[in-house]
């Protein structure tokens, strides 16, 4: 996919590359997750074409300053951490057509670094709006640099109002969670490219051509099928952005199937050798090397507790087994065979086998945790 992406730049003469953050899923990458980034950043410097990169969440705002170091002989502006505009917040890059880019540069700023843990704790009141305007302030400062001869694009790894997160129609909300407005944009600023929510969209509510270009490959369940796409921006000084979403080509997709357990049983395990396996349904393209996730259907029997290997070593590209089992009845000992358990469910037949009855009290109060727990889980 990277390296697509690095003959992408090459073929349709990009000016500049920004990448709005998250550069890795965790603080201390894997060696190889480091391998794959830089060669792709070096790979760019070496066309002449400079990139700027933010820090997100995922990022560790030292470590992208300390890459960041070597990272500008490759012509890589890297940015961890918040700097006011005239100490690094906001950069000068001239391009190869001519026109310069001034670009300032929003890494990820926590809600925990604006507000203290009361007001956090606080629902509605003064602290909704809060991260809003402390963002607002920083934003106003960064783009202090922004001139009328030059392209001007500010970048940003936060959650915006408006921006619809997951796979539901769901839009982020300043009153439910940390979030900033479309008020913090300046019309000044032919573009702003925003990194954290990982479907591509821009924002319909904003001043100026504002985006996320999201996530370059579908990164849990929720987002399969999803096309990924990066954005393409055309835009000169005085002629308003024209936003083209590229589809990413190369990332290995995320796949759901259903097996039978008995395709496991006995004699019928074959090794890894085992020639790749066709799925009919859903239709599933091996050659696109697929991560899957396989739900392997108990319903018939007993389940085998050595599935979980027995799966990963005939399939390949597993990185997740569920099993669809029979559906235990409370009091009733012939189980009925049905769908995937609900977490409710799952919590009623726990307290079944533990010899207690799930009142509806119970239940209730676990689906309002189990509700709790999920806010920003689909964000990143
Ligand atoms: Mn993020």
């Amino acid at each position: 996919m990277l390296d697509d992406l690095a003959v992408a730049v090459e073929r349709e003469r990009i000016d500049l590359v920004l990448m709005t953050g998250d550069v890795f899923d965790v603080a201390s990458p894997s060696a190889e997750a480091e391998r794959l980034v830089f060669r792709f950043f070096r790979r760019v410097g070496q066309l002449d074409v400079p990139s700027v990169v933010i820090a997100g969440n995922h990022d560790s705002p030292a470590r992208v300053e300390a890459w960041g170091q070597l990272a500008e002989l490759a012509q890589v502006t890297a940015c961890g951490v918040v700097k006011p505009h005239d100490q690094g917040g906001c950069v000068t890059i001239p391009t190869r057509s001519g026109e310069p880019a001034v670009v300032a540069m929003l890494p990820f700023v926590g809600p925990s670094q604006f507000l203290s843990a009361q007001e956090l704790g606080v629902a509605g009141g003064e602290a909704v709006g809060a991260y809003a305007r402390h963002m607002q302030r920083l934003v106003a400062d960064i783009t202090r640099g922004f001139r009328a001869d030059a392209v001007n694009l500010l970048m940003s790894h936060t959650h915006m109002e408006g921006a619809v997160v997951g796979t539901s129609e769901r839009r982020v909300h300043v009153a439910e969670a940390w979030a900033a407005t479309v008020d913090m944009l300046p019309a000044t600023a032919h573009y702003v490219a925003l990194g954290h929510i990982h479907r591509n969209q821009a924002i319909a509510a904003a001043p100026v051509p504002t985006w996320y270009a999201g996530a370059p490959m579908q990164l849990d369940f929720g987002e399969e099928g999803e096309v990924k796409a990066y954005n393409i921006v055309e835009v000169h000084p005085d002629e308003p952005a024209r936003v083209t979403a590229r589809p990413y080509v190369g990332a290995r997709p995320l796949r759901t199937v259903t097996v039978l357990a008995s395709m496991f049983e006995g004699d019928s395990i074959a090794s890894a050798s085992t020639p790749s396996l066709q799925f009919d349904e859903p239709r599933v393209d091996v050659s696109e090397r697929p991560h899957l996730r396989v739900i392997v259907d108990c319903t018939a029997g007993a389940v085998d507790p050595d599935i979980n290997r027995k799966v990963r070593a005939v399939i390949p590209g597993v990185v997740s087994v569920d099993l669809l089992r029979p559906r235990p009845v409370p009091g009733d000992t012939q189980p009925v065979l049905q769908g995937m358990f609900a977490p409710r469910d799952l919590y009623a037949a726990y307290l079944h086998h533990q010899g207690q009855r799930g009142t509806e009290a119970m239940l209730g109060a676990f689906d309002a945790l189990y509700q709790a727990s999920l806010v920003g889980e689909d964000e990143a």
